[in-house]
């Protein structure tokens, strides 16, 4: 494999999309050494058919405002690779939402679920709708319009999408009304459903829950846990939450979540009530953290600036994509920062992961570390599949068990010769291969 030809032709073809590429190039330097011992995937063509979508669906989203205005948005649906099980990820509704962004995700899901230990392919979808400020009328019109487009191309057995940014237990429950009405059966085509209509427990905790295990196995190699760290934290959605929740558990102090209007510092850190009051952030439909710092005090408030500049142990991204750079990493560094675990889809931009390996920082990257959420989706579709749901305890003991495995795997593909850990590496490897063997298993399709 070549993989500046590669990508320059990639380029070319799809020029402009700068998170795809951006993924893509992140994979192909990780797996080149694997690839280019077997040459059987370089025979069947193997990157050049898993770089490219299965398929790309794109339709129109008209819905009516309050004001009785007709509004035009666009919708997607990337199914992306289907070589070890249906495709399966999750859908954004941002104002940013463009093709880069979804190819990128979706090609990232590619591999997650495939660490995962379950049967999933990988997807993304989504569309350019932007909730902050949309009445809740206006989230269940647009859903419901989205759904009456999107219901043709999914189904349990072929495409089961979920949430991700701008996509709570709100707009799945708004989703899921108008499948069930159009297909006239309850099937578990979405997952992060309510806990009554078919959900998993600990769905909407598992993204963070994970995350945290997934740290708890890394620091056991440098014989510590999260008891006693200082961690920052940013965002302040689902998967924030769910980090806090879990950290604050295991003995962690946060001191730290953001928005788009800036960030938190909270010394004392965020725990009990505090974790409660960002759910009520979040139903505000702003998009902004401020007023945390009205609520509690103690707490400061920086406009417009990010998380990274406070001292921390640890730092959890758990925002957006590239919302770590170099400069933040250097500040992390020069702070004594141990170890940074992405939550984020690719929340670090290339040259600060760069930074942290060169600095011997522990690092692993999103698709390892959020793998959780979408493992507990896939627990939910087991559950479905079975008709019943287990408890609590069942769901958080699985989930808990295919954070490890995904760990070993991460340092079976991933150690290097010092004994040190490329999570990076270890990850798109063990990811690759999964996908690869099966993709050679059944031909030229
Ligand atoms: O990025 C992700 O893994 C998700 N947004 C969750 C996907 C899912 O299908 O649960």
């Amino acid at each position: 494999m070549n993989v500046d030809r590669i990508l320059n032709n990639l380029e070319k073809k799809h020029p402009g999309e700068t998170e795809y590429l951006q993924a893509v190039r992140e994979v192909l330097a990780s797996i080149e050494e694997v690839y280019n011992e077997n040459p059987q995937f370089e025979s069947a063509r193997i990157i050049e058919r898993l770089v490219e979508p299965d398929r790309i669906i794109i339709f129109k989203v008209p819905w009516i405002d309050d004001e009785g205005d007709i509004r035009v948005n666009l919708g997607y649906r990337i199914q992306f690779n289907c070589a070890i099980g249906p495709y399966k990820g999750g859908l954004r509704f941002h104002s940013s939402v463009n093709e880069s962004i979804l190819k990128f995700l979706g090609f990232e899901q590619v591999f997650k679920n495939a660490l995962t230990t379950l049967p999933m392919g990988g997807a993304k979808g989504g569309a350019d709708f932007e909730p902050k400020g949309k009445s809740n009328n206006e989230v269940m019109r647009f859903c419901q319009s989205f759904m009456l487009e999107l219901w043709k191309y999914i189904g349990p057995e072929t495409d089961v999408p979920a949430g991700d940014i701008g996509v709570g237990g709100r707009e799945i429950g708004y989703l899921y009304g108008m499948y069930k009405k159009l297909k006239g059966a309850h099937t578990g085509v979405l997952t992060g459903k309510g806990s009554n209509w078919g959900g998993s427990f600990i769905r909407p905790e598992a993204t963070g829950y994970g995350a945290s295990y997934f740290a708890q196995e890394m620091l056991k190699s440098r014989k510590e846990t999260l008891a006693g760290k200082t961690v920052s934290v940013s965002g302040f959605g689902n998967v924030a939450w769910g980090t806090v929740l879990k950290a604050t558990e295991l003995g962690a102090k946060v001191v730290t979540i953001s928005g788009p209007d800036g960030y938190i510092y909270d010394p004392e850190g965020i725990s009990g009530k505090k974790i409660d009051y960002m759910l009520e952030l979040r139903a505000s439909n702003q998009d902004i953290v401020r007023p945390y710092s009205y609520v509690f005090e103690g707490a400061e408030f920086h406009e417009g600036k990010r998380p990274w500049e406070v001292k921390v142990d640890i730092a959890f991204p758990c925002a957006t994509q590239n919302e770590l750079n170099a400069d933040n990493a250097r500040m992390l560094i020069s702070n004594g920062v141990k170890m940074v675990a992405e939550v984020s889809n690719m929340g670090c931009t290339p040259d600060a992961v760069e930074e942290f390996q060169k600095h011997g920082i522990l690092f692993a990257p999103g698709k390892a570390v959020n793998a959780g959420g979408v493992a507990t989706s896939g627990l939910e579709m087991t559950q479905n599949a079975m008709k019943m749901k287990w408890n609590i305890e069942e769901v958080d003991r699985r989930l808990r068990e295919i954070m490890i495995n995904i760990h070993e795997q991460c340092v079976r593909h991933g150690k290097r010769p010092d004994g040190s850990v490329d999570y990076v590496k270890g990850a798109n490897i063990a990811g690759f291969l999964k996908v690869a063997y099966s993709m050679l298993d059944m031909g030229v399709i």
